[in-house]
């Protein structure tokens, strides 16, 4: 991952703001990217300078992870910055307005593991209906297999041994000012723009 550590920097959306519409609004993307994401980026340097500089040279994942050089302190407001940085990030760019299916090894291991296709968006549906509040829902691989997963607030499946492939942002911010309170629906539109390609590289890269 680009600029994986201090300074944190908010890199460009991979496309442009309105790209998504219909199914994710131009005006979300604008605020989600550029108010919600900068404030962890802000938060997360601010910190950094004024602890010691050894923790500067730590990546976002170490950072997230932990690190015995991390004052207890500010290990809290370190992980959940830096969740919040990993996490936007990975489901900014697992996004993408020019539709892409499904398809090569995993596809194969998704209808493996879930049946088919169709099963996997009703249980992917479900997972992202049940996060209490704020959180995410994934797709990870873990230990070869694959498995839906949620995290609260921040939290981030890396420290878990989880290689993350897909997750959907399923704080209120990420759909309210076009779905309301139904959820459901931001996650059907999700699945419209789900980068299926990147999650095949995420798959893959992964691959233990
Ligand atoms: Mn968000």
């Amino acid at each position: 991952m680009e600029n994986n550590q201090y300074p944190f920097v908010n890199l460009p959306l991979p496309y442009d703001y309105d790209a998504l519409e219909p199914f994710i609004d131009e005006k979300t993307m604008r605020l989600h990217h550029d108010r919600h994401l900068q404030t962890y980026i802000d938060n997360l340097n601010k910190i950094l300078e004024s602890n010691d500089p050894s923790l500067r040279k730590l990546s976002l994942e170490r950072l997230i992870c932990g690190n015995f050089r991390i004052p207890l302190a500010d290990r809290e407001a370190i992980k959940n910055n830096a969740g919040g940085i990993y996490n936007h990030r990975f489901f900014f760019c697992g996004m993408r307005p020019d539709r892409t299916r499904p398809g090569g090894s995993l596809k194969k291991a998704i209808e493996n593991t879930f049946g088919s296709m169709d099963h996997f968006y009703i249980a992917f549906k479900k997972a992202a209906l049940s996060v209490f509040g704020s959180g995410y829902a994934w797709l990870v691989k873990r230990h070869g297999d694959l498995k839906i997963i949620k995290t609260v607030n921040q939290d981030t499946p890396l420290c878990q041994g989880c290689c993350p492939i897909i997750t959907v942002d399923v704080w209120e911010h990420a759909y309210y000012l076009k779905h309301y309170n139904l959820r459901g629906d931001y996650i059907e539109d999700w699945f419209k723009v789900i980068d299926w390609d990147t999650a095949q590289l995420n798959y893959e890269s992964n691959k233990k």
